[in-house]
């Protein structure tokens, strides 16, 4: 089994959660390895890590998963110390070895465009090495653009039953998330890798929580993972006064997290929202618009069109 494992977030950083990153070929072995066991794409457990500390653990893809214990550094060099142990390495990220590369940017480059989750990054990569020999003034913002390689995290929160898994599968094309006419239909979390107008996200559908529907579970859960969120899409029915967040979702929303407000199923009413955009998942009424927009606070246009080089690579 080839698998390696790499750290994704700061060590010692502010986060309350830190995401480490297994990659495998055979991935479904290495999660045996881990004491995760099968693990379906698209779903996120609670687990038990490595006997070091609990946290959720997220398959996105068919080659790798995300384990997400506590920040502190010292869970996160001792569960990277334990993958070490386990013949899972920390990766060696400094670009591989590229001999037809003309210089070392286009080494990285080339590494880099291996793994780059975004259809928007492909031309922006291959313009780097033209650009960082070019004579320049500054760079472009390498933490906003860095969400091509590695896909920001959108958590769609709301009360229950109001269409959140809808707009989901809406926005993917396909039914990736269970929808029913009843409180309560999402149970755990469903977190799909989808392209939103060329930048590819994971998009976390939480189970919706409200009066009707609050198991202890669902809340923690929801709390891990607006905590890691990029961006909080916030949901309201159209035809619904009660638009107010869980007090304690609300409260776990880190204050610098772009919160975005959206009506779901515009088709059936008018009652709340002033100039909130309206979504419908069933007529289709406003989902390019609400893609569009979330694409632009992640990655601004301006950024994107900003003809500096962009520092790409990470050490
Ligand atoms: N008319 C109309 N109905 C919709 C729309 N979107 C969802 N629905 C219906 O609303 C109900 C709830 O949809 P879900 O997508 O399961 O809602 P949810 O917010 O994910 O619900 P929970 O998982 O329980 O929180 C289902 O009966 C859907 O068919 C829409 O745009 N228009
Ligand atoms: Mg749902």
């Amino acid at each position: 089994m080839n698998a390696t494992h790499s750290i994704e977030t700061p060590i010692g950083g502010t986060g309350a959660i830190a995401m480490i990153r297994v990659r495998s070929s055979a991935i479904d072995a290495a999660m045996d390895k881990l004491g995760i066991g099968t693990l379906p794409i698209g779903s996120l457990r609670l687990c038990d890590l490595l006997g070091i500390d609990s946290g959720v653990v997220a398959r996105w893809s068919d080659d790798s998963v995300m384990l997400m214990p506590h920040g502190g550094a010292a869970i996160v060099r001792a569960i990277s110390g334990k993958l070490n142990e386990l013949g899972i390495p920390l990766a060696d990220t400094t670009g591989g070895a590229y001999p037809e590369a003309d210089d070392e940017i286009e080494s990285r480059m080339l590494g880099v465009l291996a793994h780059a989750a975004s259809p928007l990054a492909v031309d922006l990569l291959l313009d780097q090495p033209r650009r960082w020999r070019a004579p320049h003034d500054g760079l472009a913002d390498a933490s906003l653009l860095g969400r091509l390689i590695e896909p920001p995290i959108v958590v769609a929160v709301g009360r229950a039953n109001i269409g959140k898994s809808s707009l989901l599968n809406t926005i993917a094309g396909t039914r990736v998330a269970l929808v029913a006419d009843q409180p309560g239909t999402t149970r755990d979390h469903v977190g799909v890798a989808v392209d939103l107008a060329g930048l590819v996200v994971h998009w976390v559908d939480t189970p919706g929580i409200d009066e009707r529907v609050a198991d202890d579970e669902s809340v923690t859960i929801a709390i891990g993972m607006v905590r890691q969120a990029s961006l909080v899409l916030h949901c309201t029915d159209a035809s619904d006064a009660h638009s107010m967040l869980d007090e304690r979702i609300a409260a776990a929303i880190d204050g610098s997290t772009p919160v975005l407000r959206v009506l779901t199923r515009a088709d059936q009413g008018r009652g709340a929202g002033g100039d909130t955009p309206r979504t419908s998942a069933m007529s289709g009424e406003g989902v390019a618009e609400l893609v569009r927009a979330i694409r632009d606070d992640l990655v601004p246009p301006a950024v994107l069109d900003d003809p500096r080089p962009w520092r790409f690579w990470g050490d």
